[in-house]
Formats: structure tokens, C-alpha cells, sequence
């Protein structure tokens, strides 16, 4: 932790690619599908792209709300490592994913500061 190099210490609001998977859409189950997403944070949203490309496009294929919302690190919801879970105020869960600790560790520090300060405001 804290040793991200470069970027380690900035709250993290750049984009980077990340393997998401939706898991429920306002409490409705969804089957798990794991896609590599660009992932770009925002003060109040996670946004996620398909294609790096399409944030100067805004072509969003979700926006995750973050106000009120829970983030979890999970070891039971995939086999894979490095997951944690974001659960929106509606109900909505994502699986977040990275194969290094230190990427999706920093995402998780990242998404929870930002979820904090959004509830709070
Ligand atoms: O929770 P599950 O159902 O074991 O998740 C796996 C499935 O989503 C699987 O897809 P199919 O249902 O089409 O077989 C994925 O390929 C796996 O990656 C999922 O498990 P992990 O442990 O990778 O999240």
C-alpha cells in the first residue's frame, strides 16, 4: 500500500483498466460476466467504458452512483483474487477486479474515499 509509485499518493480520478462484473441491477441477479472495462472515477461516479477511447467520446456503457453506497473487499463472490464489491444505494452490485494487489488496492482506497465524501456532502 501507498507504494503505487508516480500516482501512489493522488486521490486516483485517472482512468485504468479494470475487470468489472455486474452482478445485480437494482436487486435484480444478473449472470456474471467479466469485462475488462476503462474505469475512470469522478467525484460522485465510477464511470466504466468499453474502450478507453470512448471517454472523449462519452459513449458510458454504466455509471456507477457511489453516493450511499458500500465497497467491500469479498474473497467469496469469485475465485478470482483481488475483488471487492461495490453496492450502490439502489441496489446495483459490481465485482471490481485486478490481478495486481496494488492496482486494485488502489481503486478500492480510492473508490471508498470517494464514497465517503460523497455521502457526506
Ligand atoms: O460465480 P460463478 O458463476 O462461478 O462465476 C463464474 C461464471 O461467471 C463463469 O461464466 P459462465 O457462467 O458462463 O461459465 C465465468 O467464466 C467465471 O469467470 C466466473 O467465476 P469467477 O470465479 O471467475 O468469478
Amino acid at each position: 500500500l501507498g507504494s503505487g509509485g508516480a500516482d501512489g499518493f493522488e486521490p486516483l480520478v485517472k482512468g485504468e483498466h479494470l475487470n468489472v462484473a455486474k452482478i445485480s441491477d437494482g436487486g435484480k441477479k444478473q449472470r456474471k460476466n467479466w469485462t475488462q472495462m476503462w474505469s475512470v472515477l469522478t467525484s460522485d461516479q465510477l464511470l466504466l467504458y468499453k474502450e478507453r477511447q470512448q471517454e472523449a467520446t462519452a459513449g458510458k456503457t454504466d455509471v456507477v452512483h457511489l453516493c450511499g453506497a458500500v465497497i467491500e473487499w469479498t474473497t467469496e463472490k469469485s475465485s478470482r483474487k483481488n475483488v471487492f464489491q461495490i453496492t450502490t444505494n439502489t441496489g446495483s452490485e459490481y465485482l471490481l477486479q485486478a490481478d495486481s494487489n496494488a492496482t486494485a488496492s488502489k481503486w478500492y482506497d480510492a473508490i471508498r474515499k470517494t464514497i465517503d465524501s460523497s455521502t457526506k456532502a
